[in-house]
């Protein structure tokens, strides 16, 4: 059970600073309010940074082998809360059970025992010729993440961190306090020295902007939307202080004429509705060879409505606003809807039908820009030159998957493509590989030996 409702900074729990209100925290599945949590300020931000870079010398002097162990007694600690976890994250995010549990808290496991392990083995001293350069910590590291997997961003950029040797302040988002909390908890419990870890709740234009503004802060590592990491990116860039941004996209599933057609339509479905499509990779464009096209849209359609029982609502009325607008503007702009629609399948919660689209083109709304929901496109394409031209034709640059019957055939493909991550014929998830944008879908890396670089600054002795 977790014993604590406030913030976390220096190894205490404590209420805000000046704190007025506290922020609400509601479950999207039922719309009732579950618990509220301190709305703090930027004297917050400051004490947080202030302990965050008392304990950095320590942190940075413990020998990375210790670094590694304390890591690996955080993962233990997740593994032994891993139930309780998951049933906050589906009470706050509203992911149903099964998918909090292996996917939600599943995963950040897996990225907390590599970098235990990356920690006890990654070469932070290296001989280059008459050189030796070190890799040390790039300092105090300002954390500030999103909703849509409450755990998960935050253990990609704190396990790194920690890694590294690197201290940090975590500001996590407003509708998945709870989940931060846990963590906070499970951080103290695993050892780890106060002041290494802190968090800082609230609002994200107040302590997130005085978080990015703060001098304190060596680094900013950023998950959320284009429009914030640009303010984010611009406001680190003026301080000359390093900065990772991993935003938004717009993924391409692109199925070559010789692929399994229902194995890849079925698994593109599956990706695009997990979660709620709320996930910043998802595969939101389904690209199909005109001579198969009909088939795949009908496919399509009858897999998404197996999910019309089984998703989770949307994270909040804004989200589902949001959503719901693009499905009107995807029929608007003359796109056919084969399932799902804006109406709201039940009366309470925040839920969108799975739905999907056909005579998708390249150019409408709905294959621009990022919906955030369980919203797929299909679009039609006449040979490989004009699938690569579709596939590479927006802003975004974050994944995608290709799909064929051969395999080199898929990767060929692949590496024209203009995306930090590609799945080949499905793909698994794979916790050393490097997660990031290519374009405006960010800058950086995140998972593996590349995601702990990112916290990383290097110094060269000549002899
Ligand atoms: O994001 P915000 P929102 C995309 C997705 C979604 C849209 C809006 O398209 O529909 O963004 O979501 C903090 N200074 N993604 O509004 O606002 C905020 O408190 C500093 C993609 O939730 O970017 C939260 O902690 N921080 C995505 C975090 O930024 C600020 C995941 C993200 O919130 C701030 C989420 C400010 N001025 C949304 N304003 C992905 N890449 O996975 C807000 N924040």
């Amino acid at each position: 059970m977790k014993a604590h409702d406030g913030m976390y900074i220096g190894g205490e729990w404590r209420g805000g600073i000046g704190t007025q209100a506290g922020i609400p925290v509601v479950n999207p599945a039922d719309e009732q309010l579950i618990a509220t949590v301190p709305a703090g300020s930027a004297e917050d931000i400051d004490a947080a940074v202030r302990a965050a870079r008392a304990a950095l010398p320590g942190w940075a002097a413990t020998e990375p082998a210790e670094r590694g162990a304390r890591l690996a007694a955080l993962r233990d600690v997740l593994v032994a809360r891993k139930d309780e976890i998951a049933e906050t994250i589906t009470a706050e995010l509203g992911s149903p059970l099964p998918f909090s549990q292996k996917v939600q808290v599943g995963l950040p496991i897996l990225v907390a025992g590599s970098y235990a392990e990356l920690a006890a083995t990654y070469p932070f001293e290296e001989k280059v010729g008459n050189s030796t350069v070190y890799q040390e910590p790039a300092g105090v590291v300002g954390a500030i993440t999103p909703w849509n997997y409450p755990l998960h961003q935050i253990v990609n950029k704190v396990a790194p961190a920690l890694a590294a040797g690197c201290t940090i302040v975590l500001k996590p988002a407003e509708d998945t306090p709870l989940t931060a909390q846990l963590f906070a908890e499970a951080v103290h419990e695993a050892g780890i020295p106060a002041g290494v870890f802190n968090l800082v709740t609230g609002l994200g234009p107040v302590v997130g902007q005085a978080l990015a503004e703060h001098p304190g802060v060596d680094l900013v590592s950023f998950t959320g939307s284009t429009a914030v990491g640009r303010q984010i990116g611009a406001t680190a860039g003026a301080a000359v202080k390093r900065v990772a941004l991993e935003l938004g996209g717009k993924s391409a599933n692109v199925i070559l004429p010789s692929a399994d057609l229902a194995k890849a339509v079925n698994v593109g479905v599956a990706n695009v509705m997990s979660n709620s499509g709320q996930t910043c990779s998802a595969w939101t464009r389904m690209l199909v060879h005109t001579s198969r096209y009909d088939e795949a849209v009908e496919l399509a359609a009858d897999a998404a409505a197996k999910y019309a029982d089984r998703i989770g609502p949307l994270v909040n009325a804004g989200q589902r606003q949001r959503v719901r607008g693009y499905i009107e503007k995807g029929v608007a702009e003359g796109a056919r809807l084969v399932a799902g629609g804006p109406e709201s399948p039940r009366e309470q919660g925040y839920f969108v039908s799975p739905t999907v689209f056909a005579d998708v083109t390249a150019e409408m709304t709905i294959a621009q820009e990022e919906i955030f929901g369980p919203v797929l496109s299909i679009i039609r394409y006449e040979d490989e030159a004009d699938a690569l031209r579709i596939a590479n034709g927006t802003v975004y640059g974050l994944a995608g998957a290709v799909w064929a019957g051969d395999e080199a055939e898929a990767v060929a493909f692949a590496r024209q493509l203009e995306t930090g991550q590609v799945d080949i014929n499905g793909g698994r998830f794979n916790p050393l590989a490097p997660f990031g944008g290519y374009k405006q879908s960010g800058v950086g890396r995140e998972l593996g030996s590349h995601g702990l670089a990112e916290y990383l600054q290097t110094k060269s002795l000549q002899f």
